[in-house]
């Protein structure tokens, strides 16, 4: 299978069979374990539920772990689902459901993963209140349908689709301000932004020099920048030179202008680059990362037991770049933040490398600021990184400064306003909460600071609290966005959905689960990987459009017209309300390119309007006081109705118009 010639063979790793790499993750899990645990570590009893009959909870993470590392599914289905947590014991958990008319508390934003949209839901409630075309196109709201989304999904490379992964809210202050929220396309190595007066899409842009791009987050406090993180590492250019010498491929951090969308600047460094984060106060930001080894194929990629999460100086680069200190890369300046790069030697390398267990996966900062979490994935425990320190240690190793064991498989960390941490195990399927002060005084591997855990259903990947990402977390609802739901819902044929579960975060109780209360499952189409919540006053959407907002010209009825501009194209231009067209029909020769530019006119709050023509291709969705055009060739002779798609009036489907497309001679 190898196709590779170039490489010396005896440098490469020899593949091994599935049963040679269970056994070898099995060995290395023991070890961890042992390392962690120490002869006389504290077993945690209270958190961790019996199984009876002498069946340890570390034996069935460690089976789930094996089985995991080899690609099985390594749920807890039917083990340790203890039923306290699933029946609300507390009693003091709010009502999360909403009577009708009455609106949610906050907003969620969910990335839709390979679906390329985000989706809007109201939390407590969980209910879906509208989708966000990004990097798909979208027919129920024209998104990708009228010229002006079109060019942008164009020009942003014409890909059919995206995989948005984490989306991330402007903030002023370290608050969320409403205007903005980013989102990466993990497939082609784009960062797109959404304005949140209109909920849609307003930018897309195709990054130059990165593959894909995995981590994205905005810069606290002041959203300064986008920050974005290629996770496949690359020849750069990648225009052929390099293909066959891996150790030239390189990852690079990227920065952005958020109002611009312009790619300001990259950073090239050693390993490859995962998920980041922001400090709160605009100078470091923090990024995971796996594959330091630089390997091309697993085994390559998990060879040695440490890698390097990279704290980045931003206002360091930019200084570099204010003064010319880099290399331009298909007009992208490009800073050299690799370990022997001269910008790392002396006191104040403009990136850190902080070595921590093998493969971490996520980097999340607490709302204070103080710290970045760093889950372990292939590690059973978080490292703590005390951002305080990256300016001062002489050693970067010193900037960690706790090292709480939580469970097996920890992938993500949020946080509540008390000072706790929560953090997803994806192997043990389970939330672990525990105290952040208790385990930066703790020994590094101690399970002292854990709280409580509780089952969820099943193996989650981001959980998120509201407002957690902020420096105002509200401490009271957190979703565990599960990646498997297998028996929790009516099947639905081979591909199921995923699990985003609730669960009330607002009691600390000296129980099992610290707490925490599952309170309801939500099935969701695939496959979100991310959500952030809002407070419901930090965002306020427009309910028409502001003409000033668009360079389409806005056609009143007396506007609507037909202009012939020359032998093959038209010009037509109709105002839409209910329930008419202003114009009620229009003629063109055969063969002709049609431009038609439509305004609803109406300033009524919820009465758009579609236009639709049959056999064309043509489908517009129309806000209130929203123009939008569309261009078409008409090529058949014949009579073609024009309708409108929104159930607007009790008129609505006698909403007619007609296009007449004469035969050409
Ligand atoms: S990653 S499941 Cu794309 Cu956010 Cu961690
Ligand atoms: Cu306008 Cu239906």
């Amino acid at each position: 299978m190898s196709t590779n010639t170039d490489t010396d063979e005896e440098e490469r790793t020899e593949r091994k069979d599935s049963e040679e790499l269970f056994a070898e993750h099995e060995a290395q899990l023991n070890e961890l374990l042992a390392d962690v645990e120490g002869p006389d570590a504290p077993e945690a009893e209270s958190t961790l539920p019996s199984l009876g009959d002498g069946v340890t909870r570390r034996d069935v993470m460690k089976a789930g772990a094996a089985v995991g590392a080899v690609g099985g599914l390594a749920g807890c289905a039917g083990l340790g689902n203890n039923t306290a947590t699933e029946s609300n014991s507390g009693g003091d958990v709010p009502d999360h459901k909403v009577p009708p008319g009455e609106h949610d508390e906050y907003y969620g934003f969910w990335s839709g993963g390979h679906a390329g949209d985000i989706r809007v839901y109201g939390i407590p409630s969980m209910r879906q209140l509208t989708r966000i075309p990004v990097f798909n196109r979208e027919s129920a709201k024209g998104y990708g349908h009228d010229d002006r989304t079109t060019e942008m999904l164009e020009e942003a490379g014409d890909y059919t689709w995206g995989d948005s992964h984490h989306p991330s809210l402007s903030e002023t202050d370290g608050k969320y301000d409403g205007e903005y929220i980013f989102v990466n396309d993990k497939a082609n190595g784009r960062v797109a932004r959404v304005n949140l007066t209109y909920f849609e899409t307003d930018a897309i842009v195709d990054i130059p020099n990165v593959q894909s791009v995995h981590g994205c987050c905005i810069q606290s406090p002041d959203t300064g920048y986008v920050f974005a993180n290629s996770e496949f590492r690359t020849p750069m250019p990648n225009d052929g030179r390099d293909v066959n010498e891996p150790e030239e491929y390189v990852s690079v951090f990227s920065a952005l202008d958020p109002e611009s969308m312009d790619v300001l600047w990259q950073v090239e460094v050693d390993g490859q680059l995962d998920i980041v984060d922001s400090d709160k106060d605009g100078r470091w930001v923090l990024s995971s990362s796996y594959n330091d080894e630089e390997g091309v194929e697993v085994e390559e990629m998990t060879k040695d037991d440490r890698d390097d999460v990279k704290a980045f100086d931003v206002p360091a680069i930019q200084e570099l770049v204010d003064a010319g200190e880099y290399e331009e890369v298909n007009g992208v300046p490009v800073v050299d933040g690799t370990k022997e790069s001269p910008h790392n030697e002396g006191d104040d390398p403009i990136v850190r490398y902080i070595p921590t267990p093998k493969s971490p996966h996520c980097v999340e900062v607490t709302p204070d600021g103080k710290y970045g979490m760093v889950a372990g994935k292939l590690s059973p425990t978080v490292s703590i990184i005390d951002i305080e320190k990256l300016a001062t240690a002489d050693d970067p190793a010193d900037t960690i400064v706790g090292q709480p064991k939580v469970g097996l498989g920890p992938l993500h960390t949020t946080y509540d306003d008390r000072g706790h941490a929560y953090t997803s195990l994806f192997i043990d399927s389970q939330v672990v909460k525990w105290d952040i002060e208790e385990a930066v005084n703790a020994e590094k591997g101690s399970e002292e600071p854990i709280l409580g855990k509780i089952d969820v259903h099943y193996n989650p990947g981001h959980i998120q609290a509201v407002q957690a990402m902020s420096t105002e977390p509200e401490g009271n609802w957190l979703v565990a966005l599960n990646k498997l739901s297998k028996d929790r819902f009516l099947p639905v044929g081979p591909i199921y959905p995923d699990n985003d579960q609730l669960i009330y975060i607002g009691n600390d109780k000296d129980d099992e689960t610290g707490g925490m209360e599952l309170v309801a499952d939500h099935p969701v189409y695939p496959e979100p990987h991310d959500a952030i919540f809002a407070h419901k006053d930090k965002i306020e959407p427009a309910t028409t459009w502001d003409p000033e907002d668009y360079d389409e010209e806005f056609v009143s009825e007396e506007d609507s017209r037909v202009e012939r501009v020359d032998d093959s194209t038209v010009e037509v231009y109709a105002s839409v309300k209910r329930s008419e067209y202003g114009l009620r029909d229009f003629t063109v020769q055969e063969g002709d390119e049609v431009t038609l530019t439509a305004t609803n006119i109406e300033g009524t709050q919820d009465i758009v309007h579609g236009l639709a023509i049959p056999e064309h291709d043509v489908n517009l969705a129309l806000a209130p006081q929203d123009t939008r055009q569309v261009t078409f060739t008409a090529d058949e002779p014949g009579v073609y109705w024009i309708y409108c798609t929104y159930f607007c009036s009790a008129l609505h489907l006698e909403m007619r118009s007609r296009m007449i497309v004469e035969p050409s001679e």
